[in-house]
């Protein structure tokens, strides 16, 4: 059987593809709670965020700062034990209203270093 070019071309080109994205498999964003973008009238005392890739815990980071750029998690962000892909940072209790922006760093196991940043907004 002979294979179409476009064809052979199209399945060495899909093989080079699924092999790149398994080298470069970063740790992203999968979902966070808050969720990103989100309003909550409870007051969260955690930010949690879990990510696609397992991580490298010591150089993983969530900041969270008020609409007036002050920080005020509590530094002790962490990877959940139970859950390496879930890094977590606790929050002050009764958090005032007012939309709050979170700033990760993302280290995955296989060294790659990802970042971002979302907002929360919590209801008066
Ligand atoms: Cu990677």
């Amino acid at each position: 059987m002979k294979m179409h070019p476009s064809l052979l071309l199209a399945l060495i080109g899909s093989l080079l593809f699924s092999g790149i994205r398994v080298v470069s498999a970063h740790a992203f964003l999968e979902k966070a709670d808050p969720a990103v973008g989100s309003e909550v009238s409870k007051r969260p005392t955690q930010v949690k965020i879990w990510f696609t890739e397992k991580l490298e815990g010591a150089l993983c980071r969530i900041q969270v700062f008020t609409a007036a750029n002050q920080e005020i998690d509590r530094h002790d962000c962490r990877v959940d034990p139970q859950n390496p892909t879930l890094l977590e940072v606790s929050l002050p209790p009764d958090l005032a209203a007012g939309t709050y922006q979170v700033v990760w760093k993302a280290v995955s196991v296989d060294t790659h270093t990802t970042t971002g940043k979302f907002t929360f907004t919590v209801k008066g």
